[in-house]
């Protein structure tokens, strides 16, 4: 436990530091660790309540099934953010579009958050890690009018703060308002977050590559000669690097970040966007990664320089150690 300090109390201190605080920060980041608090509660006892087991049986904007906790997850989330003024909308991977809250009070909020609420959900059932991603803007539109879609379609650049949580061995909630990578773990038995893993850092380099092989017939020659180059034997460059894939993007970057690696979700011939969603996966994280001396491109650019046109657009990824993604930069290059 890091010099015992809380969440709360590193955004407050964050704040402080800050050129421009006035405090509305802290309150977003606030209502955030409330509803996951409220989110963890629910996960932990997923196995126990079958009302909040399996799928829905509708499918979301993105044509995958809607588990009962995307749906509980992405109402509390809202709800959360709808009861600050700080906030005046909000979008979500699991609505069709963003949400303006129609209140005179939020119209006069000066941030959007967009969120997904449960990432890798396919994963509750079997008692997998999942995640939580989220960053938070500040709108582009006046002040005092509803919020509209260029609120919400900002460059990673724009970026204020980001972050995402782990319901795993234990919940963590890792966090950068701007001022590097810091990790919070909750104590249940006092229901607190506290500072666990100060200045987070990627290694400059890493054994471990995180992707999907099963997509190995329609990755693009360059990624499959990098595959290729991962397992090939070559002790004095650390190869066979080590292959670890769970299926919550947020656990295998998490890993990566703190051991060193990389994850690869790269286009293939049948999604030559690839999969994740460039708003609410990839900003994100591909802030996080930087913060944490990390990079994140789509395999040519950079992805916070990426300006997007429509919100659950999707994205190649392919991020972690800086030795690790140029890497597969030159293979791609080459390929
Ligand atoms: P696949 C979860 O749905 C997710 O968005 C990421 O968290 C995860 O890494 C990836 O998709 C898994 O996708 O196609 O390998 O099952």
């Amino acid at each position: 436990m890091a010099n015992f300090r809380t969440l709360g109390e590193h955004i407050i201190q964050s704040q402080a530091a800050s050129s421009n605080s006035t405090g509305e920060l802290t309150s977003i980041l606030s209502c955030i660790k409330l509803a996951t608090k409220v989110v963890n509660s629910e996960i932990n006892k997923a196995g126990l309540v079958d009302e909040i087991m399996g799928q829905m049986g509708n499918t979301n904007i993105q044509g995958e099934d809607q588990q009962k906790l995307d749906v509980y997850a992405n109402a509390k989330f809202i709800a959360a953010f709808k009861a600050r003024a700080q906030i005046c909308g909000v979008a979500s991977e699991e609505e069709d579009s963003f949400i303006a809250f129609e209140s005179e009070s939020c119209r006069g909020g000066k941030y959007v958050v967009l969120i997904d609420p449960l990432d890798g959900s396919s994963n509750i059932d079997v008692n997998v890690s999942i995640g939580t991603i989220f960053s938070i803007y500040r709108r582009v539109t006046p002040v005092g009018q509803k919020a509209e879609l260029k609120d919400f379609l900002q460059k990673g650049t724009e970026i204020v703060a980001a972050g995402y949580v782990i319901y795993g061995s234990s919940t963590m909630l890792v966090l950068s308002v701007g001022d590097g990578v810091h990790g919070f773990t909750f104590d249940p038995s006092i229901g607190v977050f506290f500072l666990s893993n100060e200045s987070i850092q990627f290694p400059q380099t890493g054994k471990i590559y995180s992707t999907n092989e099963g997509n190995y017939p329609f990755f693009s020659d360059g990624i499959k000669s990098y595959l290729q180059y991962c397992k090939a034997s070559d002790p004095a460059s650390g190869r066979p690097m080590t292959s670890r894939y769970i299926g919550s993007m947020v656990s295998d970057f998490h890993r990566n970040m703190i051991k060193g690696g990389i994850y690869l979700y790269p286009s293939t011939t049948t999604a030559p966007n690839g999969k994740l969603r460039l708003l609410y996966e990839c900003k994100p994280m591909a802030f996080l990664a930087e913060q944490a001396g990390g990079i994140a491109t789509d395999g040519k650019r950079r992805i916070l320089d990426i300006e997007p046109t429509e919100l659950h657009q999707r994205s190649p990824f392919i991020v972690g150690s800086p030795d690790l993604v140029n890497k597969v930069l030159e293979f791609l290059d080459e390929g």
